[in-house]
Parts: C-alpha cells; structure tokens; sequence
C-alpha cells in the first residue's frame, strides 16, 4: 500500500511538472466575443442590435471609422431589468483604445442619455478616432440605468501606427485650444505627490509607535485611555484642519472645468464638490 502512495505521488508530481513546462511553452491567445456570455433574457428581450456596419477593418491612429446600424427595443422588455429610460448609447472596446468623438441616435447628437421607446426601432451611429494600435473587438452598446450594459456584436479592427502620436485637441470655452491627451498632466503628477506625501507623513505619524498587538494588550488591560496622548488629539485636529481647508482652498482655485462629453454631470460634481468646501471652509476659520 505504502508503495503504492508513493508510486501515485511520484507520478503526480511528473505530471504536475510536465502540464506547467506544456503552459510556458504554449499560451495560445484568448479569443472570444462576449455578447453570448450574456444571460439570455438579457441577449434577447432587450436591444436587438441588426444592419450594423463597421466603415474600416485597419484604421490609423488619429484617423476615424464609423459604426453604424440600428436597434430594435424589444417591445416584451423583462419585467426584471429597468426600462430603458436612462439609455447611453456606447462602445464596447477593450478601454481607451478609441475615443468617442460622436455618436447619433437617429440622426440626433446624443452625447448623454436618452430615452428609448419600448417596440421602437432607431438608427444610429458612432463616430470613433483610433488611439491604441493593436487588434481590437469594436462592439455596440447600449447603458441602461438599472439594467448595465447590453452588448452587441463586435468585429475586429485593427488600428496601425503609434500611440505616440495620438492627438485630441477641443477648443475650450474660453477659445484655448488643448491636447487632452497631455493637458495639465504635469500638474496632475505634481498634485498627487504632493497629497502622498501628505497622506504618507500622516500614516508614519501613526504607524511609527508599537501597532497592533501592543496596542491591543493595552486595551485589554483597560488602558486603552493612555493609548493617545493630548499631543496626538492636537496634532490630529491640527492636522485635519489644515489639509482639509488646504484641499477646499486649491479646489476653489482650479474650479474651471475642461469640456467633455459629460460636461453636464462635470459641472454638477464641481457645484455640489464647491458646495461642500465652502462649508468646509466657514467650519475651519470659525
Ligand atoms: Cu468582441
């Protein structure tokens, strides 16, 4: 018996070891399209996505291709998934390889969401700009609030070229026209550090004395009063206060917003963040 075990083991190993030399050798490519891995109530009682065409099969980075076709809203909608009175019109890619320089529903700009109509047939198109050279899956999609996104067939493009070169220039209100690929980007490292660094001494400022299990033996023995000290609650307070009026303060200063496609959300977010900071703000000068 105990020969046996051994025989077994060993012969496990061997095979152990020979399925991961067969893996490091050979990794073939995952490849598949995922509108049929949606449940099928999902797949077939919501959008119904036909006609679709894709204007390019290779596209250059900074060029444009087209998606365009039309969807049927299935009139017998599932009683379990919302209705489609929140829709965004959509694409599905594998991230930011494209940028969405439009989309039309109908013929209409639809840069934000849209009600559809149950049992409604509607054209539309997506306007997209190739930004990530490689082989993409470029799918339809349609947002619906309360039910997620509902895909629809995809097709490969390639896109050629260098992501280096890639540009997205929008004029600003103010008519200053920026690269939003680049725009503020050093400011954007330099704030981040510099909250790190703040956060950073904040954590050292706590982590720096005995932690965990002496901390927890000074509770248990009930005396977990002696833990902080008048000097920690000052400077706790102290530093609360400062950082967070410091936060509110350069908040206000870098209010103006870039414009995008969600320019509306953006200025709501920017209003109510405001909002938020002037009570702040009041709070830490009283
Ligand atoms: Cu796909």
């Amino acid at each position: 018996m105990k020969l046996m075990k051994d025989k077994v083991a060993k012969l496990s190993f061997v095979a152990l070891l020979i399925s991961m030399i067969a893996a490091m050798f050979y990794a073939p490519t995952a490849s598949a399209h995922g509108e049929k891995s949606q449940a099928a109530f999902m797949r077939m009682r919501t959008i119904h996505w036909f006609d679709l065409h894709w204007s390019k099969e290779e596209v250059a980075v900074n060029d444009t291709m087209t998606l365009d076709g039309k969807f049927l809203v299935f009139a017998g909608w599932p009683e379990t998934v919302d209705k489609p009175e929140v829709s965004f019109l959509n694409i599905g890619i594998p991230g930011p390889v494209f940028i969405r320089a439009g989309s039309w529903i109908g013929g209409q700009l639809v840069p934000r969401s849209v009600s559809l109509e149950l049992g409604e047939t509607y054209e539309f198109k997506v306007l997209l700009k190739a930004r990530r050279p490689g082989d993409w899956h470029v799918h339809s999609m349609m947002n619906v609030q309360g039910g997620g996104p509902i895909i629809g067939p995809g097709k490969w493009v390639t896109v050629t070229g260098s992501m280096k070169d890639f540009v997205n220039p929008v004029t600003t209100l103010t008519g200053q026209t920026i690269d939003l690929e680049s725009y503020a980007l050093d400011n954007v490292y330099f704030w981040h550090a510099v909250w790190f660094a703040i956060a950073f001494a904040w954590m050292w400022f706590w982590i720096k004395r005995p932690i965990f299990i002496p901390r927890q033996l000074a509770v248990a023995a009930g005396k977990a009063d002696s833990l902080i000290s008048a000097g920690d609650k000052k400077s706790s307070d102290d530093f609360c206060c400062r950082y967070t009026c410091f936060g509110s303060r350069f908040n206000d200063f870098y209010q103006r917003q870039i414009p995008s496609n969600h320019s509306a959300a953006s200025w709501f977010v920017a209003w109510y963040e405001n909002l938020s900071n002037a009570r702040i703000y009041r709070f830490c000068q009283s």
